[in-house]
């Protein structure tokens, strides 16, 4: 019976897949305006109404920035009444693609999207448009090359990932002189913000002959791999002097896995990440981690206003760029309670 059902489940995604594939293929000959099969407008457009069926795919729940932007997306959906229907892909493309799919099933009039990587979710988006479901992008963007703002999606609304690079590079130049042996622990592979945060950073420190990038790898923007993965390059490099780490998490990570090693960060090593996190706040007020550009998780209060002003027919930006601070000793204190 249940093997039946799963069967049947199966079979039909499959049926509706092929559909959706087929509409891409029509739609993908240069039409404007509208895709093949349906009018519901390139992108879709949102009829306005007092209340949302609102989906939220999320692509993780492991660590403190995707709990609070979690957080921050069901408190505002509470406060405007509307019904928010949540998936968590667990860290997996595959996971999250069939959690937007179970949301175009479910018929939500619009889907917030935090896409795992730029490339892994292009097909649900252009699923959800073949379904005539808005998609508005947060806090990490997809490849445009595969998918564009204002026609297959609403909108990406997040940080400028390149800026905080830079950011933490112009920091790390002043803090070392110009002159630093930096090992880099880069976000997820094909992550927007890791692939910006690393242009952003390595750009920037050409500038200054004397930073030298001694090695960079993935540590999948995870505490413990960070830590893992700054074990391992430690042994290869004990000549480092600093840590740009894509994400705070990491950088705790880092942090701990120098200790370990008998090294003194703060001190003989500069730690440097992004997000704003208690955990990073407090490394900087102990003297453990020397700056930390924000990545804001709040996507609550701008996400839904912009489903406001879309469902109203203002035209909107193809990037709704959200405003970072950055924290170091002189204001991380000050910080820590609007901190998550
Ligand atoms: O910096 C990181 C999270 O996509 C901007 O993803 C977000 C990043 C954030 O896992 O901590």
């Amino acid at each position: 019976m249940k093997r039946n059902k799963s069967l049947r489940l199966g079979q039909s995604m499959l049926i509706s897949m092929l559909v959706c594939i087929m509409l891409a293929a029509c739609g993908g000959g240069g039409t404007s305006g509208t895709t093949a099969g349906s009018n519901c407008g390139s992108p879709p457009k949102l009829v306005k109404k007092d209340h949302y069926k609102v989906g939220f795919s999320q692509n993780a729940s492991n660590n403190p920035w995707r709990l609070a932007e979690t957080a921050s997306i069901k408190a505002e959906a509470q406060k405007h009444g509307d019904t928010l229907v949540y998936a968590d892909a667990a860290n997996s493309g595959d996971k999250q693609v069939s959690d937007v799919q179970s949301m175009i099933a479910q018929k939500v009039d619009v889907i917030l999207l935090a896409p795992i990587t730029e490339k892994a979710l292009v097909p649900a988006v252009l699923q959800a448009k073949a379904a005539c479901i808005p998609v508005i992008l947060i806090d990490r963007d997809v490849d445009h090359t595969l998918a564009q703002p204002n026609k297959d999606y609403v909108t990406f609304i997040g940080s400028d990932f390149i800026q905080q690079g830079k950011r933490v590079a112009d920091w790390l130049i002043k803090a070392t002189g110009g002159k630093a042996k930096i090992i880099e622990l880069e976000g997820t592979t094909g992550a927007s913000p890791a692939i910006n945060r690393k242009k952003g950073f390595d750009d920037e420190i050409k500038t200054a002959s004397g930073m030298v990038l001694l090695a960079s790898q993935d540590g999948d923007f995870n505490r413990d791999t960070g830590r893992k993965v700054m074990a391992t390059l430690l042994q290869a490099h004990p000549d480092v002097t600093a840590v740009y780490a894509h994400n705070d998490e990491m950088a705790i990570g880092a942090i701990a896995a120098l200790k370990a090693a008998g090294r003194h960060p703060g001190k003989d090593v500069i730690v440097v990440s992004i997000d704003g996190e208690r955990d990073a706040l407090n490394a900087i007020i102990n003297g453990e981690e020397g700056t930390t550009v924000q990545s804001s998780p709040f996507f609550g209060p701008i996400s839904f206003q912009t489903i406001d002003q879309y469902a109203s027919g203002t035209k909107l930006q193809d990037w709704i760029v959200v405003k970072d601070l950055q924290f170091t000793k002189d204001n991380a204190q000050q910080n820590l309670a609007n901190s998550f």
